[in-house]
């Protein structure tokens, strides 16, 4: 196995793209392919403010390392979950990351600050831990992002996690979710500009790049994600994927560049107004997060 670029021994092979790269030159295409998604998408423009949703696996702490490899001003974002080893290992990975490398990381503890743990949430809403772990997330993601001046949220969902999404809305033709799986969402009142710069790397490829820019990161995967319908989704995808390299990328990419445009008209527009309890924009008086909250406390 030879790189594809230098002829030289290759660490890895990406069958996608029927090429093998030594460790730099794997580095420079993960920079390249994160590069053009940024520009092709327009995710950040010059001069912008970055914050990085940071759990301390592989795909966040390798989006923050590439963001700053391409020269961006970004900090980052971490949430402790209240999820048991779990949180305080992540907690741990992000920590050092940032401070190995003198970088900004702000930090939101869901308990000590909010009063409640997902775990907490999941038993008072009785529904699955991702529901108000989502939700959570994208409401202290975008309350930070605006109030200290950030332009953009960025994620690091990777190839994998968008296709295996995609199959479970198409699977149900969740029209509404179709019309918003967009590898960016535009900015609008209230709410931050959002992005997924990792949209063109598989998971075995964000790990890769961990494992030879030398990240250490939580291997463990949450446990509260058991049961998840995306991990079903995604063993299927790999067996597609096994059997025809390429088969995430078209299904992904084919929709996001032809198909989801036609879904456009299915994005309900609610009229926004102010959660009369913590400001943030919402469609009712008084927004999910804060409902969420004072049901764990009725608990
Ligand atoms: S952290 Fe939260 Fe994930 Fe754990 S509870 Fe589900 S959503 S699986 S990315
Ligand atoms: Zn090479
Ligand atoms: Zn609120």
């Amino acid at each position: 196995m030879k790189c594809r670029v230098c002829r030289g021994p290759a660490v890895i092979d990406v069958r996608r793209h029927n090429a093998a790269f030594c460790r730099d030159h794997f580095l420079a295409h993960c920079t390249e392919q994160v590069r053009r998604t940024i520009s092709e998408h327009k995710m950040i423009g010059p001069g912008e403010r970055v914050l990085v949703a940071v759990s301390g696996g592989k795909d966040s702490l390798a989006l923050w390392d590439l963001l700053q490899r391409l020269e961006y001003d970004v900090d980052g974002l971490y949430l402790g979950l209240g999820i048991g080893d779990y949180s305080d290992e992540s907690g741990r990975y992000a920590r050092e990351f940032a401070r190995s490398r003198n970088l900004k990381l702000h930090e939101i503890d869901l308990a000590a600050d909010f009063g409640y743990t997902i775990p907490e949430a999941a038993a008072a809403t009785r529904r699955p831990p991702c529901g108000a772990c989502g939700l959570s997330k994208r409401h202290l993601f975008d309350q930070v992002a605006m109030e200290r001046g950030y332009d953009v949220v960025v994620t690091g969902h990777n190839l994998d996690d968008e296709a295996a999404v995609l199959l479970g809305n198409v699977l149900r033709w969740e029209t509404e979710y179709l019309a918003r799986q967009h590898p960016v969402l535009p900015a609008r009142s209230g709410f931050p500009r959002k992005a997924k710069p990792l949209v063109r790397l598989a998971e075995r490829e964000t790990a890769a790049y961990c494992v030879l820019v030398g990240i250490d990161y939580i291997v463990e995967e949450c446990p509260m994600a058991e049961g998840n319908r995306h991990l079903g989704y995604k063993a299927v995808l790999n067996e597609l994927e096994r059997q025809s390299p390429g088969t995430k990328a078209a299904f992904l990419h084919g929709f996001v560049d032809r198909a989801s445009p036609r879904f456009a008209s299915a994005a309900s527009e609610h009229s926004l107004q102010t959660c009369a309890s913590c400001g943030a924009p919402t469609s009712g008086e008084i927004c999910a997060f804060c409902r969420l909250q004072s049901r764990v406390r009725a608990q």
